[in-house]
């Protein structure tokens, strides 16, 4: 459908921002593994890259069927480049993310990269985050109910995350709070810092000042801005 052939071919794109000895971060989802089957073709066909730092457990599976070389951050503290999905993104490239509920390394790898590149199809572009994605929050399972009443106490609608009518656990071993928000975030820099201030929060999926652009696919093309 359309929406697979855009996360395709950002993905491909994306993989062509990709050079020559470089260390990148991968992301975690659907779009991350678009890309990292790009990538998997340009290093079969002779591509050498020095390391990829995988976001999740997840990637790092993927990108091994691929013969993508996997690293980590005690190896390589400073990525060239982290490409990875989004749920939603803001005209300020502010995103959503953690639907895969990979968020805490996700933030943590492009953090640490020089350039953190989106690769998205145009259903994630929101004029504001909040209204088609909830947003995850990580938290320490002993802190969850706590955690999870005064999230509510800030307008959130809560529930905790669950996969298979199991509590979904992270690669961390914590717990995922998702929060809605009926009305949309208007000030998701203040949200972020209220909600980091709740003890037994590990980190929220609002990913602020981080993205550097943006690869929007479509079956017609793709767009980057800001170029
Ligand atoms: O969970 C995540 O953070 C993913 O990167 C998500 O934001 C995008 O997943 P998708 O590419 O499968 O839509």
């Amino acid at each position: 459908n359309p929406q697979d052939i855009g996360k395709q071919k950002a993905g491909a794109a994306a993989a062509e921002l990709i050079k020559e000895g470089m260390v990148i971060g991968l992301g975690t989802g659907s779009t991350a593994k678009r890309l990292i089957e790009a990538l998997g073709e340009r290093v079969k066909n002779g591509l050498h890259i020095v390391g990829a730092v995988p976001s999740s457990d997840e990637t790092a599976a993927y990108a091994a069927q691929y013969n993508i070389p996997i690293t980590n951050l005690d190896e390589h503290p400073e990525l060239d480049i982290y490409i990875d999905g989004a749920d939603e993104i803001d005209p300020q490239l502010r995103l959503i993310k953690g639907a895969g509920g990979a968020l805490l390394r996700e933030k943590i790898v492009a953090t640490a990269a020089k350039r953190f590149v989106v690769i998205a199809d145009p259903s994630k572009k929101v004029e504001q985050l909040g209204h088609k994605y909830p947003l995850p929050v990580e938290v320490v399972p002993l802190a969850v109910t706590p955690v999870k009443n005064r999230l509510a106490r800030l307008g959130a609608q809560v529930a905790i995350r669950e996969r298979n009518g199991q509590k979904f656990y992270t690669d961390s071993h914590n717990l995922v709070i998702d929060c809605t928000f009926p009305e949309g975030i208007t000030d998701p820099t203040a949200l972020d810092a209220t909600i980091h201030s709740i003890p037994g929060v590990i980190e929220t999926g609002l990913f602020i000042n981080l993205a550097k652009q943006i690869i929007i696919g479509k079956p017609d093309g793709v767009e980057i801005y800001p170029q």
